[in-house]
């Protein structure tokens, strides 16, 4: 059985339908710290800072993969440094010590392209480019990587891990992240009202679309075991993009939509990440590759979301 933490986050909402869509949704316990009914499939009450609940429901549920998306993203994680860096790893050491105990088959971990800092060369960031993140949320992953390459190598637990870039979703509304911009400005744009973004319109940064996100996490997982030669993380790609860029693929769908910019706080922790990322290895090892382009990404996400405004999508295509 399958349990996901933070599963009704941005990814783990995603992540646990497309677990219960493979699985069934028997073989699958989605948790998060706040519980909810969603329409085919309940999300359970599960603090992952507490250890000992932590490995009550790995028993209880004879856990054999577990998918750890609890965590405080970058932006909201600025707030309270010393509290962000203690959830974020305590969550993480309490899931790998109940795999160690209890013999989890496979463990994900998702890191992010936020362990890179301003020594990682800004373009084509390598998988070993040199890790100095100036957030919290960043130097949390970075910690969280080494923990699952030691979990690896001192008790052979199967620990897997990707280095997402931001993540463009319609499902769940933005949540704390400095590339949520890439999402807000898609309900924005459907419900007709002006977006200010709070980066520059050069800001070049990483995106993938979560279709593109919840593929790599499922072809990673289910790669031979011998193909997986990075036990800390993989850069993954997907595509660049910035603000700029997002704003005339949109107006393709909405010619008048309006967007002014001015950058707050999370200009600078933009600044220290990359602005494209190499996926070499992950294509060498599992034959990662991308689908979508940023068009395609305004087609969904426009689409998907006059649905949910009820709005008709005014489309020149
Ligand atoms: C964030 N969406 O903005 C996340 C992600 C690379 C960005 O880590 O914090």
């Amino acid at each position: 059985k399958i349990l996901i933490t933070g599963s009704g986050g941005q990814l783990g909402t995603t992540l646990a339908k497309a677990l219960i869509d493979r699985y069934g949704i028997e073989n699958v316990t989605a948790t998060d710290l706040h519980p909810k009914t969603m329409d085919a499939w309940d999300i359970g009450f599960l603090d992952t800072t507490d250890a000992a609940s932590v490995e009550a429901i790995v028993k209880k549920n004879k856990i054999s993969q577990i998918y750890h998306l609890a965590a405080i993203l970058s932006a909201n994680g600025e707030s309270n440094p010393i509290q962000t860096w203690d959830i974020n790893i305590k969550s993480w050491l309490n899931v790998l010590e109940a795999a160690r105990k209890y013999q989890v088959t496979k463990v994900f971990f998702p890191s992010s392209i936020a362990v890179f800092g301003p020594s990682a060369s800004k373009a084509n960031t390598s998988q070993t480019d040199f890790l100095d993140p100036l957030t919290v949320y960043g130097i949390s992953k970075a910690a969280g990587e080494q923990w699952g390459h030691y979990f690896f190598s001192k008790y052979g637990l199967d620990v897997r891990s990707l280095r997402y870039p931001g993540v463009i979703s319609h499902g769940t509304l933005p949540g704390g992240g400095t590339t949520d911009y890439a999402v807000d400005i898609y309900h924005k744009a459907v419900q007709n009202i002006p977006y200010t973004c709070y980066l520059t319109e050069d800001t070049a940064l990483p995106m993938i679309y979560m279709d593109d996100a919840v593929r790599a996490t499922l072809e990673l997982m289910d790669a031979p075991k011998d193909k997986i030669r990075t036990r800390t993380s993989y850069n993954l790609n997907g595509l660049t993009i910035t603000p700029k860029q997002m704003v005339d693929s949109i107006r393709q769908w909405f010619p008048q939509f309006e967007i002014a910019y001015t950058p707050d706080f999370r200009q600078s922790i933009a600044n220290a990440w990359p602005s494209s990322i190499d996926g070499l290895h992950a294509k060498n090892d599992w034959n990662w590759s991308p689908k979508y382009s940023l068009d395609d990404i305004s087609n969904e996400m426009i689409s998907q979301l006059s649905k949910t405004y009820n709005m008709e999508k005014d489309s020149v295509f």
